[in-house]
């Protein structure tokens, strides 16, 4: 409810300057202007252009450890094979092969899985919900391709996996669990 009303806050102040922006442009043009200001105006539009440049080259290097492909080099604990199709997800946990053995199949807490998701079908997604209902991580399920996806759960409980891509008429019921213990 806190961030609720941050983000709120947030919103409205942008709203505000985007208000105040269209009406300071549309009071300096209610005057013909003459050939400087066009020339003014180019000018500072090359300036907004580097002062761009520099802020999104800070925030990229400031960022770009955050991308999940820094994990590249760690070798993953468990190999989970996940194949989507319409409409669900047939997720192959290690070991479960020969049915029967009465136990549930489970992801084990705080070691770095990774998921090789494909489909059989159409184009999915394979999109991972805490249990709070968060989305933790997500990937495309494609047809012919197989996508890694690495996760290391860090909470014991009950996640769910959804697709995030229209795939047919009863998308919306696709949907699985997985419980990390
Ligand atoms: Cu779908």
């Amino acid at each position: 409810m806190q961030s609720q009303k941050l983000y709120l806050t947030i919103f409205l102040l942008i709203g505000l300057l985007i208000v105040l922006t269209f009406r300071y442009i549309s009071r300096s043009t209610k005057n013909p202007n003459p050939e400087w200001v066009v020339k003014k105006a180019y000018k500072f539009r090359g300036i907004l252009f580097y002062v761009q440049m520099i802020v999104l080259f800070v925030l990229l290097f400031f960022t770009f450890s955050m991308l999940p492909y820094s994990k590249s080099n760690e070798t993953p604990n468990l190999v989970i094979p996940v194949d989507a199709m319409m409409f669900s997800f047939d997720i192959k946990y290690p070991g479960t092969d020969s049915a029967g053995t009465g136990q549930k199949p489970y992801i084990p807490v705080n070691q770095l899985i990774e998921f090789r998701v494909s489909s059989k079908d159409v184009n999915h997604d394979f999109a991972i919900y805490s249990p709070k209902g968060d989305i933790i991580a997500q990937v495309q399920a494609m047809p012919g391709y197989v996508n890694v996806l690495r996760v290391k759960f860090t909470e014991p409980g009950v996640y769910s996996a959804l697709c995030l891509e229209y795939c047919g008429m009863a998308h919306q019921i696709m949907k699985t669990e997985m419980e990390v213990k």
